[in-house]
């Protein structure tokens, strides 16, 4: 039988937004098109039934994030300028996807990398497609400095999101949305580290009301770590910290564009603690069959409190971009368990004993 369906990566789907030609080589790994999932069980557990929620699962990405929306921009337009080689700093989600693309279009990936604040599996990634991966003894702020600095010495291409393709690539998560509810939400919910996935998804939301795909635009709700709070306190936070090692930034490149989609769409930059953020990424387990990675939990930890002060009515319809897969970070979900893992005898009565049945 022959398959009238083939998988398209976002620059065939939305040619016609972003800045490409037809002598753009497509660097793709089907990216994209990734599910916006309607809670079941949250809205009432929380007490706000009227409350329409939807989860934007970006783990389902090929490499498990969101990057990849604008990793396959930035690689393909890099191979189109004849770049050989490519470099980012990462807290480790930026790096498995740079290294991936960058694999697939035959370019080298350098990557620096905070050292002990990368989740494992970014980790892992970033190995496994072959990048030349590089641990600092500095945070990720300093890993960015650095590699600035590196691309005016050297011929590499910077590929975080100061590339200014990233965000172009990015703004296509917004576009989805509204295809999927058939309209923009009241609301969007989204953590923010670098500030430049917030910027993004305005871009993708303003577009399409200026050409008409909807007839309004959400509130951009954004939040950062109260440890790397940087925009929140306005000033830089010079050593960040945070559970949410993905968004452990102290000095975000995007912070003036994030201060306009915020005052633009007359939404809000705050901030939420870590024990709100694992209460959401444990509510998003245990209440929806959703496994994001604790960083990600940010943007249902800040409507959870949104919704209690008042600043969003729950009579509303809220997206909460969940941004990365909790694969990624098995090491958190393991030691915030109080699941007792002690091994029982492979017997019928020690099981129906310890299962209580
Ligand atoms: C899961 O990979 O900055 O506010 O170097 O991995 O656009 O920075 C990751 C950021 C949210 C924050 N959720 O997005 C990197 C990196 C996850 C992330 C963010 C990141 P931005």
């Amino acid at each position: 039988m022959q398959s009238t369906r083939k998988t398209v990566g976002l620059i065939e789907k939305y040619r016609q937004h972003l800045p490409v030609t037809a002598a753009t080589p497509v660097v793709t790994l089907g990216e994209g098109n990734t599910p916006l999932v309607q809670a079941a069980n949250i809205p009432k557990l929380l007490g706000y039934p009227s409350l329409q929620l939807h989860f934007k699962l970006e783990g389902l990405n090929p490499t498990g994030s969101f990057k990849d929306r604008g990793m396959t921009l930035a690689i393909s337009k890099a191979v189109e300028d004849g770049a050989k080689a490519v470099i980012c700093a990462s807290t480790g989600n930026t790096s498995a996807s740079a290294a991936a693309f960058a694999t697939k279009a035959g370019l080298k990936c350098y990557v620096l990398l905070p050292h002990g604040y990368v989740a494992l599996g970014k980790l892992a990634q970033a190995i496994h497609y072959g990048a030349i991966v590089v641990p600092i003894l500095g945070n990720f702020d300093r890993a960015l400095d650095l590699v600035r600095e590196l691309a005016e010495q050297t011929p590499v291409t910077v590929v975080n999101s100061i590339n200014p393709y990233r965000l172009e690539g990015q703004k296509t998560a917004a576009f989805e949305v509204v295809e999927h509810l058939d309209r923009a939400p009241d609301y969007l919910c989204i953590p923010v580290g670098n500030a430049g996935n917030i910027c993004a998804y305005w871009r993708g939301f303003k577009l399409y009301k200026e050409l008409g795909m909807a007839s309004s635009a959400p509130r951009m709700h954004g939040f950062e770590a109260e440890g790397s709070a940087a925009i929140v306190q306005g000033k830089p936070i010079k050593n960040p910290e945070t559970i949410g090692t993905a968004i452990r930034i102290g000095n975000p490149a995007s912070w003036k564009e994030a201060e306009r989609a915020r005052d633009e769409s007359g939404g809000q930059i705050d901030s939420v603690t870590d024990d709100e953020i694992l209460k959401a990424y444990k509510m998003l387990g245990t209440a929806e069959g959703i496994f994001c990675e604790p960083s990600s939990a940010a943007s249902l930890a800040g409507l959870i409190k949104h919704l209690e002060n008042g600043t969003i009515p729950q009579n509303t319809t809220v997206v909460c971009v969940l941004t990365g897969n909790g694969l990624k970070d098995p090491d958190t979900a393991q030691k915030i368990t109080t699941v007792d893992l002690t091994p029982v005898d492979a017997e019928i009565a020690a099981l129906k004993k310890v299962m209580g049945l």
